[in-house]
């Protein structure tokens, strides 16, 4: 049987999941999106997920049509409809159907659609091997121009990016911010360890404030270890003890080369794994559950 996927009220086959072509998320990526973890039948950072997706709604001034409380129970009601134990969430809300024109006013109904389905995640060699990464040419998005803290329906600089890594042969790219700074990967939060210490690129560098990256910090305040969000350049990152990413599809995958640098003897770190290990117990404890 396929998916049922939630629209606005209703539920409906993947066949007639469908909305207008007039829809302004169509025809200006105008709107907002989340992608959210079931583990064990529970939503994982459920809450953090929806308060970046209703933050993120706010500074677009679109009003989601579902109060927090009410699309917290349509998420977990589209989970058990689907009777998805372990799978991944896609919520998307969309300015919804308006003229030809840019303004968001002409568009009064907000769409709200909910997937719940399976996720395809790195085989685990990866987490063994680790990731090769390379540099990017496309600049992330100036915060002047558009807030890396929206997670908005339009992803064209990260496609940009992406296609330079399958170009490149590898498994995700790093992307710079105008002043030649680290700021994350293509789809994943970015991290360095040297002399034991964790380092990551502040948000207004140009970073998400990925759910996973806050995890991290939750994690290495329980295990003692230091973490500093702090500017970091690419040769900084060449010569880190360890180099490792965070994102919801990939969780905790450690680097061990970028742009042909092995990263120490170019396997994941003591520091790294440790962390993969803390996050591994996190995720199976903790979520709200679905039933
Ligand atoms: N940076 C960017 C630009 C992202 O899009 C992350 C960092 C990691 O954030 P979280 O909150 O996931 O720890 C993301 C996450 C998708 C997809 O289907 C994208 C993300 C997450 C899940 C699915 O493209 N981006």
């Amino acid at each position: 049987m396929g998916l049922l996927v939630y629209i606005d009220g209703e539920y409906v086959t993947e066949e007639d999941a469908k909305i207008s072509v007039f829809d302004h998320g169509l025809l200006y990526g105008d709107g907002v999106f989340e992608g959210i973890r079931i583990y064990n039948r529970r939503a994982f950072m459920l809450d953090e997920h929806l308060k970046r997706l209703y933050d993120g709604a706010k500074v677009i001034r679109l009003e989601i049509p579902l109060g927090f409380e009410e699309m917290k129970e349509r998420v977990r009601e589209t989970v058990r409809k689907n009777d998805i134990s372990d799978g991944y969430v896609r919520l998307v809300v969309t300015r919804g159907k308006g003229d030809l024109g840019l303004s968001p006013f002409k568009c009064s109904n907000p769409s709200v659609i909910i997937i719940a389905s399976t996720i395809k995640i790195y085989p685990d060699e990866v987490y063994e091997k680790g990731l090769k990464v390379v540099t990017v040419s496309t600049r992330r998005n100036n915060p002047d121009s558009l807030s890396p803290q929206i997670k908005s329906l339009n992803y064209l600089n990260h496609i940009l990016a992406h296609l330079e890594v399958i170009n490149a042969g590898a498994d995700e790219g790093l992307m710079l911010n105008n002043q030649g700074y680290v700021t994350e990967c293509v789809v994943d939060n970015f991290f360095a360890v040297k002399g034991g210490v964790i380092y990551t690129p502040p948000t207004n560098a140009g970073a998400l404030n990925g759910i996973t990256r806050q995890v991290v910090f939750k994690l290495c305040g329980e295990l003692g270890l230091e973490i500093r969000e702090e500017n970091l350049s690419i040769v900084e990152c060449y010569t880190a003890d360890e180099c490792f990413l965070t994102g919801t599809a990939a969780e905790i995958a450690p680097i061990t080369y970028i742009d042909e640098r092995p990263i120490s003897d170019g396997t994941p770190g003591p520091v790294t794994v440790r962390l993969m290990k803390a996050f591994k117990d996190f995720r199976e404890n903790n979520g709200v559950p679905i039933d």
